[in-house]
């Protein structure tokens, strides 16, 4: 491991800021009254954020419906994003849209989404955008879950993908479950990854509890991409805390002993037992980074709760990007 000390703090504050956002954040959505369907990404934090930590702002990324994590590992604003969770103006997407419709377009992040691998073509449209228009310089990543690996338009877009040579990296969080469905029941594969071979792209199957493994994997990917070499596909084998949404109780189908077997391999603690016994990172500096993130986290929901709600005229608004007449009838390119 060549990283520097920044990097590794910075690593493991993006996983702990994951962690904190999902555990304090969602219970508090509930007692708002809010009842919308959230889908908490604990457990899964080493994906984004090793992912993410390859790429900048002009790159781009479309998530899932599991999405915080993506979000907050591309850097979108967590009080902004807890505003969103409330429903409050001050959200990126002035509280219209919600967990699974958070977009922050100045950070390349494309939305979470409530489809299932409907993140996948807007990356693929992103990467052909990439390199029309940037010479391949952006790079757009898919994350899709297991399940999502099951849908046909990742087919048809990692075979586009591959014959256009776009700058795109197809990374699967496998996490054993599409909502109860185990993999062992609906995967054709034992590994996600071995579909790359039909598509002519390198796939790589890595721990998605190290954020090392993810992250250098990720590096390669995302150079190879850059480099104008086309797409590859990425499966990080990782695992979900709580239950599908809020209101999934997953001990209906998976057990309490396979809980704790992949509890043992947590993220956090996985970094913290790589890293302390190098000496490079003291446990000091580490449980500073987490008083810091549970302040912020304090901040949040207060910055969320002081906020107010959109305003019924608002409701229409952002509907439809402005698009002049006049423009469409000329064939004019969407302002971008
Ligand atoms: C196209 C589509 N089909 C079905 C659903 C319902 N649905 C929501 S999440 C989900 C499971 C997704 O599983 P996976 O891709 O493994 O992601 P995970 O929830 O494990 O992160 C399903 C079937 C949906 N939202 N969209
Ligand atoms: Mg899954």
């Amino acid at each position: 491991m060549d990283l520097d000390r920044h990097t590794l703090l910075q690593l493991y504050r993006t996983m702990k800021t994951i962690r904190d956002f999902e555990e304090r954040g969602i219970p508090e959505t509930g007692q708002r009254g809010m009842s919308a369907s959230v889908h908490s990404s604990a457990g899964q934090e080493a994906v984004p954020t090793g992912v993410c930590a390859n790429l900048t702002d002009d790159d781009y990324i479309g998530s899932t419906h599991r999405g915080h994590g993506h979000c907050i590992a591309k850097g979108v604003d967590p009080k902004g994003m807890m505003a969103e969770l409330f429903g409050r103006a001050t959200g990126p997407n002035k509280g219209k849209g919600g967990s699974m419709h958070i977009a922050d377009m100045s950070k390349g992040m494309l939305g979470t989404n409530g489809i299932v691998a409907g993140s996948v073509p807007l990356a693929v449209g992103a990467a052909l955008t990439s390199k029309l228009r940037h010479g391949n310089r952006r790079v757009a990543v898919a994350f899709f879950g297991d399940g999502g690996a099951n849908q046909g338009v990742l087919h048809e877009c990692m075979n586009l993908a591959s014959v256009w040579k776009l700058p795109v990296v197809f990374c699967c969080e496998n996490n054993g479950y599409a909502e109860s469905t185990p993999v062992e029941y609906a995967l054709s594969t034992s590994r996600v990854s071995d579909r790359a071979a039909g598509y002519d792209m390198p796939g790589i199957h890595v721990d998605g509890m190290d954020v090392f493994a993810v992250y250098d994997a990720a590096r390669e990917a995302v150079a190879r991409a850059r480099n104008g070499d086309g797409p590859s596909l990425l499966e990080c084998r990782t695992y979900r805390y709580y239950g599908h949404t809020v209101f999934d109780n997953p001990l209906s189908y998976r057990t309490a002993e396979e809980e704790a077997h992949w509890r043992g391999r947590d993220p956090l603690k996985l970094f913290r037992e790589t890293v302390i016994p190098q000496g490079e990172i003291t446990p000091d500096q580490l449980d500073a980074i987490d008083a810091e993130v549970a302040a912020l986290m304090e901040e949040a929901v207060a910055f969320a709760d002081a906020s107010p709600l959109p305003q019924p005229q608002e409701l229409y608004d952002d509907v439809y990007v402005d698009y002049p007449v006049e423009m469409m009838r000329r064939g004019a390119n969407m302002p971008v």
